[in-house]
Order: structure tokens, then C-alpha cells, then sequence
């Protein structure tokens, strides 16, 4: 691939992942005031287990439709086969939330934007997993720390997305010839922002996530010997077709 064709992907996924973020960075800092006082703390923590369990998985699900919007938008994708978008999406969709999450983390306070307000780690007491979300609130911190700027996030997004290793790919050539293209876009803006050390500390990160996101389907296999009802009736179609194995819905089938 020509210069001109990798800064064209750069521009395209910079572009995907802007119109797919939610909110932009600007919004971000003015929502910033915004945090759940004690006594809205104490209403999360006081939900039951099944109740906040199902808000949460609505929420992600949220964020998880976002990040298909933007799957789509990167050169090469929808070529792909579409058992092979969607096992892409399977193992990469929850991960690329966790990046994301990273952009709306509040390093000063420790903090995050959920449910219209910024919440810490206690806040999710009732799902009873404090040590995933621990995990996950470490990792944001780790990441938000990088400093990455927007066209960065965008890459490493679609760098965790487009990945030739996960289980399940069909046609594994193909996907790793997209790779390549998004390792050179990813690679190019690194060296023009001249901060190739970040590469390293991103392959990192990469690792982490894997991890973090074995314990959520961890957390909800366990979730889910207590409450199979609340899963299986109230749980978002989308959520179960990504992280439940053994469900028969498929919803992903209109990408
Ligand atoms: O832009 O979509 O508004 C987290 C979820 C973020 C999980 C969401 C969440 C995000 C993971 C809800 C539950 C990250 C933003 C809001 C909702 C990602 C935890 C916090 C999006 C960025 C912040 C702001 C619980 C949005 C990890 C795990 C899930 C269970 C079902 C228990």
C-alpha cells in the first residue's frame, strides 16, 4: 500500500470511530461536574443483585451497538465473511467498549461516565464482582494515563478489532490481510505523532483486555447459575448473542 492509502485509512477510521463515539471529548470535559452524590450511591447500591446486573448489560449493550457502527465503517470489514464479522465482534466488541471506557475516565477522581453521571467503582457494589470491576476501573486508569489523543484511540480500536488470532475465523487469511493495513495505518500515526514508544505500552494493553474480558464471561457464567430467568427473559438479545454461549438469538445477522 501507497502513503496516500494508508493516510486515507487513518482518515477513515479516525472518522468511524468520531461518529461513533457518543460523545466527543470537548462534551466530555463539561460533563465532568456531573457525580452521583452519596445518597444516589447508596440507591445503586442498594438495587439487587438481578437488578443492576440487567441495567448494566443494558448499558453495555449500548456501547457495544456503537462499536459495531464503527466495525463496519473500517476499510475491509463488511468484505469479510459474515460468520467472520460476527466472531470479530464476539471476542473484540467488549474489549473495544473497555478502550473506550478509558476516554470517559476521570483520573483525578477515579471515575467514570454511567448512567448519565460519573461514578466510581463503589457504585457497582451490588453486582457483587468487586474484583472485576476493580480490574477494569486499574485498567482505564492505565490506559487514560497513555494520554492518547482521539486519531490514536481510533487506531488502537480497530487494531484490537481486526485480529487474525481469535477463535472461530473461516477465512483467517483474509482477515489477516486487513490486519496488516490497520497495523501500517496504526504504526504511521505513531511515528508522525512521534511517539513510537507508545506501541510497546499498547501491545501491552492488549493482553489486559483479553484478560478482563475472560472475567466478565467468567462473572456471568456465574451470574447466571443464580438467575437464568433474568438472563434469558430480560437481558438484551444483543448481550446474549455476544456473551452467552449457548444462546440461539441472532440479532447480529442484520449487520
Ligand atoms: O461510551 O455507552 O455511555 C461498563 C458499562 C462505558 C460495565 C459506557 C459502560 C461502559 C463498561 C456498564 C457496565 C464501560 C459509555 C457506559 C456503560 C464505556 C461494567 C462500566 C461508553 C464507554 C463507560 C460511557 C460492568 C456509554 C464493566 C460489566 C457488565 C456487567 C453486565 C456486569
Amino acid at each position: 500500500p501507497t502513503s496516500t492509502h494508508i493516510e486515507e485509512l487513518c482518515a477513515s477510521i479516525f472518522r468511524s470511530h468520531r461518529e461513533t463515539s457518543q460523545y466527543c471529548v470537548e462534551e466530555l470535559q463539561i460533563l465532568r461536574w456531573k457525580i452521583f452524590s452519596r445518597e444516589e450511591v447508596l440507591a445503586y447500591q442498594n438495587k439487587s443483585m438481578d437488578e443492576m446486573w440487567q441495567l448494566c448489560a443494558v448499558r453495555l449493550t449500548d456501547a457495544v451497538q456503537y462499536v459495531v457502527e464503527f466495525a463496519k465503517h473500517i476499510p475491509g470489514f463488511r468484505q469479510l465473511g459474515q460468520n467472520d464479522q460476527i466472531a470479530l465482534l464476539k471476542s473484540g466488541s467488549m474489549e473495544v467498549v473497555l478502550v473506550r471506557m478509558s476516554r470517559i475516565f476521570n483520573m483525578e477522581n477515579s471515575t467514570v461516565f454511567f448512567d448519565g453521571k460519573f461514578a466510581g467503582p463503589e457504585l457497582f457494589k451490588s453486582l457483587a464482582c468487586g474484583d472485576f470491576i476493580a480490574s477494569v476501573f486499574d485498567f482505564s486508569h492505565g490506559l487514560c494515563a497513555l494520554r492518547l489523543t482521539e486519531q490514536q484511540v481510533a487506531l488502537f480500536s480497530a487494531l484490537v478489532l481486526i485480529n487474525a488470532d481469535r477463535p472461530c475465523l473461516e477465512d483467517r487469511d483474509r482477515v489477516l490481510r486487513v490486519r496488516k493495513d490497520v497495523e501500517l495505518a496504526f504504526t504511521h500515526i505513531l511515528h508522525r505523532d512521534n511517539q513510537e514508544s507508545l506501541l510497546h505500552k499498547l501491545y501491552q494493553k492488549v493482553a489486559l483486555l483479553k484478560n478482563l474480558c475472560s472475567l466478565h464471561i467468567e462473572k456471568l457464567r456465574w451470574f447466571r447459575q443464580y438467575y437464568p430467568v433474568t438472563v434469558h427473559s430480560l437481558f438484551p438479545p444483543l448481550y446474549k448473542e455476544l456473551f452467552v454461549s449457548d444462546t440461539d438469538t441472532h440479532t447480529m445477522v442484520t449487520l
